[in-house]
């Protein structure tokens, strides 16, 4: 059996989940795989320039130009061995070479789901730049784990943008969490999360979210605050458990920049990536993985609460052959 066909066979029974996949990842496949296709269509026989073209499908997915060069040798190389002329294969061929060299250069994936504890909450600190989808993409994990029957709070420690705290407000009455937020705009967010923590102390949770501002643009201020913040997690007994940045799938290689700049200040344990639904370059995650060596835990592929999934390489490439 074929690839594709084996893939197709591992999520023949549609589930909720490969349905957002399928739908979210409908741009990138249209830009992505029917180019490729149409390529294999134009060179009946693989050849120097054949590859060039394929280069440039890669790159102007947002792959990154050294994750495509070294899937482009690792093809080549594949090519020569197997003695593949014909380029209808070679789709097939793509897909698999790209599923097996993020198998091998990511860790595994079982351990993108959150975990959690019987004797203390799981605590998120969740970081980006504005915009990015954030405090939705709070809204989607707290709605993901209240209905798996989890206690949420959701502390507001973004008081830099107006309107932050109602927004997230919304959310929280929309999804059943618990909030805490601040009555005064432009405070310290380490007080708002002084202030959730102490709430927490009264009430058992199983997972505490934490919002944050994404003031990027000031770096020294933006690692006093971050420091200054685990510095009251500390204080008052908790452990962060996860530090999740967020990137909008839209930005491209800009998004790949934030996060190094990021990396430099902080630990990052996850990126979620948002807006998949928005792009048609989804190739932005395998760039990610290769240039970042951070898991990408989740992805937005929509706008409804439900439209955030845990990452699956393999339903991620379902979502981009789905039609062939
Ligand atoms: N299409 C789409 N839009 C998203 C997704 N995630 C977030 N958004 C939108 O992005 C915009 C900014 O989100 P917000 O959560 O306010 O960003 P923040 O400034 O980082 O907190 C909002 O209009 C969201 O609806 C997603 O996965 N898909
Ligand atoms: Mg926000």
């Amino acid at each position: 059996m074929g690839f594709f066909a084996k893939l197709k066979e591992k999520f023949s029974k549609k589930d909720k989940t490969i349905e957002t996949y399928d739908s979210g990842l409908k741009e990138s496949r249209k830009a992505f795989t029917n180019r490729i296709n149409k390529l294999a269509k134009k060179y009946s026989k693989i050849n120097e320039e054949f590859f060039e073209e394929l280069e440039e499908i890669l790159v102007s997915s947002d792959c990154g130009i050294s994750y495509t060069y070294k899937i482009i040798g690792e093809l080549t190389d594949k090519v020569k061995k197997e003695k593949i002329s014909n380029s209808e294969e070679i789709t097939e061929i793509l897909f698999d070479t790209i599923l097996e060299d993020y198998v091998s250069t990511s860790p595994n994936e079982e351990n993108n789901e959150i975990k959690f504890y019987e004797d203390r909450p799981t605590l998120i600190l969740v970081v980006g730049v504005n915009g990015v989808g954030k405090t939705t993409t709070i809204a989607k994990l707290a709605n993901r784990y209240i209905k798996a029957g989890k206690k949420t709070l959701l502390i507001a420690a973004d008081t830099f943008r107006a309107g932050a705290k109602e927004q997230l407000t919304y959310w929280s009455e929309k999804v059943n969490a618990d909030i805490v937020s601040s009555n005064k705009e432009g405070s310290d967010p380490s007080s708002v999360i002084y202030d959730g923590l102490e709430r927490a102390k009264k009430e058992k949770y199983d997972l505490i979210i934490i919002d944050t501002a994404g003031r990027l643009q000031n770096k020294a201020n933006l690692m006093a605050e971050l420091a200054k913040m685990n510095k009251v997690i500390t204080k008052e007994g908790f452990i962060l458990d996860e530090t999740l940045l967020v990137l909008d799938a839209t930005t491209g290689q800009n998004g790949i920049a934030q996060a190094r700049a990021f990396k430099d200040l902080l630990s990052i344990s996850g990126i979620i990536l948002t807006k998949m639904d928005g792009t048609s370059k989804g190739g932005i995650i395998l760039a990610i993985n290769s240039e970042l060596k951070i898991p990408v835990k989740f992805i937005g592929l929509g706008e409804k609460m439900e439209d955030l999934e845990l990452f699956s390489i393999e339903k991620y490439i379902h979502g981009l052959i789905e039609n062939e």
